[in-house]
């Protein structure tokens, strides 16, 4: 008989080379056995150990695991995990794992688990049947000096996906209660599949209170995180709440944008109602993601690179997610270069972004497709891929894959939130004219999605924003009466959004707008269209 499906959601694996004063890994394994929330498996890993030695301190370990029902699985060793008649081994490649063997040695009944870090030992590790797999590692972690290249969530999910839902699987390597719900969340891949658990060493051994790092990391894990969205409705009747919101709450938008777009980001967002602040100090991060009402605007146009620039994204990303602030991610140029393709990559596997707003060319890039050419930075490339459907199912696709909100400029605007797509047609062809006009966008969305209530669903808001703007738009370029003023109009346009931002117009009825039906997925999330929201067959008010 196979062993059973083992319960893998806190999953300890111990070290002895970096303990705090005054423990061993027996005592830190005795403190976390006795936590409110214990491991529900163990791990036994020594690398440097005699067999005699290993043996003793499995034996001394398996009195204390099975005392408390928890099994315990030695690292590598068979012969070790035959001389203790303990629950099982976790195997990895180093050791020329050999799972068959290994299932002759020990039975039927025992647990063998096999480390997998790329597709190919994927594919072998599926062939020999083990009853679980570790996929790792996540985050570059000096715990394995030795570790294969990190996966980040996108690889955990990449290969989450080639993996039978008959085979449980963990991820390992740099998690820790600060990272453990993106982990979660972030690598589940579109059919739903997720992680049956996480592996963790530093985060509980090194810990100083192993029982209270146990406890934590639970109660982490099944607590929803604040960044995932619970609703996937849209509510077109309270469109002109949103706006009014910003005049209610005025939110504050905390920008890392680029040099070029700067003034008129700060300008826009005080049109609107909202308060700006460029801050690119990560000491002030923590104390900014704490106040109320707060979004956030990564756009990364004029972005140093390196380590610098990176720290500095994921400073924000972090300070913002944990407190489930909107992060509105604008991968300027992503499709341009590898070096920004990369750095993009890099924040959307290192954090929550909220709503990922870029050209065809941009959200291409992030979706791993072949992008269109791309000139500069300055959007060339919008608007060439194709038909309705196609740049529909584009951001529809990323938008399931990530877990959140895509829009896609363009002549026309495309959004989605996995659920629900829909084409948006307002605007002006002087938009593209004027530098720093799409960017500030970001900080309109981020600015309605802050003053938005918790909870609601954030694609309301969304469009809300980018309706108010491209109307905007198109009212300053009727004011130019046919004549080519871009500089005339970028100064009406600010004008018309102010005025806007402060009527009492029902936008609703002022943004075309079609929902893509065929794309429509709300039985996938399990949630009713809402209160008030669109039906199937229903388009928001054509303009
Ligand atoms: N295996 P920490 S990473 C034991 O990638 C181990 O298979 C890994 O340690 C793998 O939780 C790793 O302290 C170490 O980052 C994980």
């Amino acid at each position: 008989m196979p062993p059973l499906r083992p319960n893998l959601e806190l999953y300890l694996v111990t070290d002895s080379a970096n303990l705090p004063p005054n423990s061993t890994v027996y005592s830190q394994v005795e403190a976390c056995l006795s936590a409110r929330h214990p491991p529900t498996i163990v791990q036994l890993r020594e690398k440097h150990l005699s067999t005699a030695k290993f043996i003793e301190l499995a034996r001394d370990i398996y009195a204390l695991t099975s005392k408390h029902g928890v099994p315990l699985l030695i690292n590598d060793r068979v012969d070790v995990a035959l001389a203790v008649g303990c629950e099982g081994v976790h195997l990895g490649w180093d050791d020329m794992a050999d799972v068959p063997t290994a299932r002759k040695l020990l039975g039927p009944e025992k647990i063998i688990g096999l480390s997998v870090s790329d597709h190919e030992q994927l594919g072998r590790a599926l062939g020999v049947d083990p009853t679980y797999l570790g996929i790792g590692p996540v985050f570059s972690t000096p715990t394995k000096p030795d570790h294969n290249a990190p996966l980040g969530t996108s690889g955990v999910r990449s290969l989450l996906s080639a993996i039978p839902p008959t085979m449980p699987a963990v991820a390992i390597g740099g998690i820790n209660h600060g990272n453990v719900q993106r982990v979660l969340f972030q690598s589940k891949d579109i059919s739903g599949r997720r992680l049956d658990g996480v592996a963790v060493v530093s985060a509980i051994m090194a810990s100083p209170l192993p029982v209270g790092a146990c406890n934590l990391l639970y109660e982490t894990i099944n607590w929803p995180p604040l960044f995932v969205p619970t609703d996937y409705s849209i509510r077109t009747e309270d469109f002109p709440i949103y706006r009014d919101n910003i005049r209610k709450h005025k939110p504050l938008v905390h920008h890392i944008t680029n040099n070029v777009v700067k003034s008129i980001s700060a300008n826009i967002s005080l049109a609107i109602g909202a308060s700006p602040i460029m801050s690119e100090n990560p000491a002030e991060f923590a104390d900014l993601a704490a106040l109320p009402n707060v979004g956030c605007v990564l756009n990364m146009g004029t972005f140093a690179g390196g380590r610098e620039s990176q720290d500095l994204f994921l400073g924000a990303l972090r300070e913002h997610n944990v407190r489930g602030n909107p992060v509105i991610f604008d991968p300027v140029g992503a499709g341009a270069t590898s070096a920004r393709r990369e750095f993009a990559q890099m924040i959307v596997g290192g954090g929550y972004c909220t709503v990922i707003k870029g050209n065809e060319g941009e959200i291409r890039s992030l979706a791993g497709l072949e992008t269109v050419e791309m000139r500069g930075v300055d959007g060339g490339g919008e608007g060439e891929g194709g038909s309705e459907e196609e740049l529909a199912k584009l951001v529809h696709d990323l938008a399931s894959l990530e877990n959140n909100i895509v829009l896609m400029t363009g002549p026309r605007d495309y959004i989605s939130n996995g659920a629900r797509t829909f084409c948006l047609a307002n605007g002006s062809k002087y938009q593209s004219r004027v530098t720093g006009i799409g960017c500030a966008l970001g900080s309109v969305i981020a600015a309605f999605c802050a003053a938005a209530p918790v909870d609601e669903s954030l694609i309301g808001p969304v469009i809300s924003a980018i309706g108010i703007y491209n109307v905007a738009a198109e009212r300053a370029e009727m004011l130019m009466e046919g004549s080519d003023q871009p500089g005339r109009w970028a100064t009406a346009f600010v004008d018309c959004l102010a005025a806007m931002a402060m009527s009492d117009e029902n936008l609703t009825e002022l943004i075309a707008a079609h929902e893509v039906r065929e794309l429509t997925n709300v039985e996938k999330w399990g949630k009713p269209a809402g209160r008030g929201g669109l039906k199937q067959d229903e388009d928001l008010a054509e303009a």
